[in-house]
């Protein structure tokens, strides 16, 4: 059993359930207290089902078990009529299976997480706001805001902010003011929309409101307290190891994986939709131990992470965070791009887009966790049909 929550291409599945239930993300307890977790979750509205679902149809070998293939909108997915946003032929976001739900809490800290099957979010905050962290982990200098409030939310990435205003609203927004190329021409970014992106959505639809009961001078000083030091006197949660930046240390250890997408179209068993198969470095994942990588316990990897497909694909490793080392666009050895509204070199995460075409290159030091690890896509599309390689972790070398 890998070190994995689900069963390797359950994910889709797995997505669905979170409607019916409750938001199951917890903040990890750190320095900076508790928080309100907004579990985002796209909905293909034009066709009444997910497009999780979709994918999950045309998935290679797969015998369904219990999920239904087809979503009823029973549950927690608000029956139709949809309000009238734009891009309703294409994908929703709920916020805690809701439709823009008004929610309250009596901090001012928010944790946004997507737990879409395949859309990258980009969210808009209109209020005054900080951000602290991402995928769970704090910033390594200061807060951040971006100047426009956009941030880029990966699926499966998370969002750690503050707010100051008593009332925030944010949006789901593909406006101007953010470089949409790096995240590829056809990624399933939420503004994705016939056939090309479509930035003039403008201020785009709102996903959730958030409501603070703290007082005008506890945001006050809420705000001057974070502004006033670096986030590295917070404690981060225990799951995060580095305590220094391995960016100075010489890359021993290095690999290059580079996304693969089938040229031919398969269509077997013949009930499917045809579908490419997806893979690493010219091989799908066969669920078992092809493709496979072996790391110890201890060394500092480096990883290049290579993209030469016309999609972009967020880049998800199990277990262990990594530090950004590096990003170029255009192609391997392209240029520099700006990623700002995601990710900057130095940051540690664990989900981030790739940019198509271009490369991502990633440090990463494997400490206590020994077996068996993964890294895929985090479009479950293409990791259920085979965008994902086995990470062997091992003590001893
Ligand atoms: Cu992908």
């Amino acid at each position: 059993m890998y070190h994995h929550t689900h069963l390797h291409t359950t994910s889709t599945s797995h997505t669905l359930e979170s409607f019916d239930s409750p938001p199951s993300s917890v903040v990890v307890s750190d320095g900076l207290g508790p928080g309100l977790v907004v579990d985002l979750t796209s909905l293909n509205v034009k066709q009444g089902q997910t497009r999780s679902i979709v994918g999950m149809r045309k998935m290679q070998n797969y015998t369904p078990s219990e999920p239904p293939l087809e979503y009823s909108g029973e549950g927690g997915i608000p029956e139709p009529p949809y309000p009238s946003y734009p891009l309703l032929d294409s994908t929703l976001f709920l916020a805690n299976a809701e439709l823009n739900p008004s929610l309250t809490t009596s901090t001012n800290r928010v944790r946004m997480v997507n737990a879409g099957a395949g859309d990258t979010l980009i969210v808009r905050v209109d209020g005054d706001h900080l951000v602290v962290g991402r995928d769970g982990v704090l910033f390594p200098g200061h807060p951040r805001k971006d100047p426009g409030g956009k941030y880029v939310l990966e699926p499966g990435s998370r969002l750690d902010l503050f707010i100051f205003s008593p009332n925030a609203t944010f949006y789901s927004d593909c406006g101007s003011g953010i470089d949409l190329n790096w995240l590829g021409a056809k990624t399933d970014v939420n503004c994705w929309s016939g056939g090309r992106f479509s930035p003039s959505h403008g201020s785009g639809y709102p996903l959730f409101t958030v409501s603070t009961s703290m007082t005008q001078a506890s945001l006050i000083s809420s705000l001057s307290l974070l502004k006033s030091s670096p986030l590295s006197k917070y404690t981060n949660p225990s799951y995060y190891h580095p305590s220094q930046s391995l960016l100075s240390l010489p890359p021993l250890n290095t690999s290059t994986f580079t996304y693969y997408t089938s040229p031919t179209k398969l269509s077997s068993p013949p009930s499917l939709v045809p579908s490419s198969l997806y893979g690493f470095n010219g091989v799908p994942y066969d669920g078992k131990a092809h493709p496979e990588t072996t790391v110890c316990l201890g060394e500092v990897y480096e990883w290049e992470v290579v993209n030469p497909t016309s999609v972009g694909h967020p880049f998800h490793m199990h277990t262990n965070h990594f530090q950004i080392a590096g990003v170029t666009c255009g192609s391997p050895q392209g240029e520099e791009c700006d990623t700002k509204q995601s990710y900057e070199v130095g940051d540690w995460r664990d989900t981030v887009m790739v940019p198509s075409p271009g490369s991502l290159r990633i440090r990463f030091r494997p400490l206590e966790f020994e077996g068996d690890s993964f890294a895929h896509c985090h479009i479950f599309g293409h990791e259920d049909r085979g965008m994902a390689v086995k990470v062997k972790i091992v003590d001893g070398c």
